[in-house]
C-alpha cells in the first residue's frame, strides 16, 4: 500500500478512536491511575499496585482555587477511591505517597 494512504487510514482510525478515550481522562503513576468520570463531576483513584505505596489523586474543580485530595481507602483491595458529585473537574492528577520520601506522581495534570 502506497504509504501516504496508509498514513491516512492509521490517522482516520486514531481519531475514529478519540471520543471514547475523551470519556475519562486517566492521570498514570506507574499502574495506579487517577480518572474522571460521570461527566467530569466525580474523579475516581485506582491502586493497581501491591507495593504498600498508598495511591491517591490531587483535583480541583472549576470554580475553586483549592486542590482537594482523596485517596484510595483501601489500597490494591479491588475498588477504588471516589470524590463526591460537585463542580466539573478542572484537572487531576495520581500519585503516590512514599514514607520518607517525597511523594511521586508519574504523568502530572490531566485535563479533562
Ligand atoms: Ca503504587
Ligand atoms: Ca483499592
Amino acid at each position: 500500500m502506497d504509504r501516504w494512504i496508509r498514513l491516512v487510514v492509521i490517522m482516520a482510525a486514531i481519531f475514529a478512536l478519540a471520543p471514547a478515550v475523551a470519556l475519562g481522562l486517566r492521570s498514570y503513576d506507574g499502574q495506579d491511575y487517577s480518572e474522571d468520570y460521570n461527566t467530569v463531576h466525580n474523579v475516581r483513584i485506582c491502586d493497581k499496585e501491591s507495593d504498600g505505596n498508598g495511591a491517591y489523586a490531587k483535583y480541583q474543580r472549576n470554580g475553586s482555587g483549592s486542590t482537594d485530595r482523596v485517596n484510595d481507602g483501601n489500597g490494591s483491595a479491588s475498588g477504588c477511591g471516589s470524590t463526591s458529585y460537585g463542580n466539573k473537574i478542572y484537572r487531576h492528577e495520581a500519585c503516590e505517597d512514599i514514607a520518607f520520601y517525597p511523594d511521586h506522581c508519574d504523568q502530572g495534570w490531566v485535563y479533562p
